[in-house]
């Protein structure tokens, strides 16, 4: 297994459309692995491949207290169910950075395990949450984006100065 290296904001490869997985077999089963493995070591309740650098639709999440309930899913297709909540966002992505997002409440997740099965998955509160989030990134999206332009030019800012300072 391996950690893989997470793409920050305003990174442009995280604006990248992800492309539908066709192939399962034993290569996808390990980039499964090291992207729940990277999530676990970050640590965050969810990650994209896009956050990674991999173009293709997977996404792990976990949002259990003991981080010993993952769910991998491939190719998923989300239906939003009930009224919009807001809630505090992060993300891996956008380091150190929190603001409220309004997302359904509760939404049926269509998608494959690793193995090529397809499942449904229903979820409401930070999964419900966390799920709408992940998607989003496999659509080169970021909550960044529900942020006005005057939020998202400051946060901007801050982020590239930091990575000026690190490199
Ligand atoms: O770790 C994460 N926490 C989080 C909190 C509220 C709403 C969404 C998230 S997802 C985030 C990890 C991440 O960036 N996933 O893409
Ligand atoms: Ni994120």
């Amino acid at each position: 297994m391996s950690l893989l290296n997470i793409l920050e904001y305003p990174d442009p490869r995280l604006r990248t459309v992800a492309a539908k997985v066709d192939g399962f077999g034993p290569q996808l089963q390990a980039f499964c692995d090291d992207l729940l493995e990277t999530m676990y070591a970050a640590p965050g309740i969810g990650l994209a491949a896009t956050q990674v650098d991999v173009h293709k639709r997977i996404i792990a999440v976990d949002v259990s207290e003991n981080r010993n309930e993952p769910h991998i899913l491939v190719n998923p297709r989300l239906t939003l169910h009930g009224e919009l909540i807001d809630g505090e966002e992060g993300c891996l992505s956008v380091p150190g950075i929190y603001e409220q997002v309004q997302r359904a409440e509760r939404i049926t997740v269509n998608a494959q395990n690793p193995q090529g099965e397809a499942f449904s998955l229903e979820a409401e509160g930070l999964l419900a949450v966390c799920i709408q989030h992940e998607c989003d990134h496999l659509e080169g999206k970021l909550f960044v984006d529900y942020l006005s332009n005057l939020k998202r030019n400051r946060i901007r800012k801050k982020l590239q100065k930091q990575q000026k300072q690190r490199a």
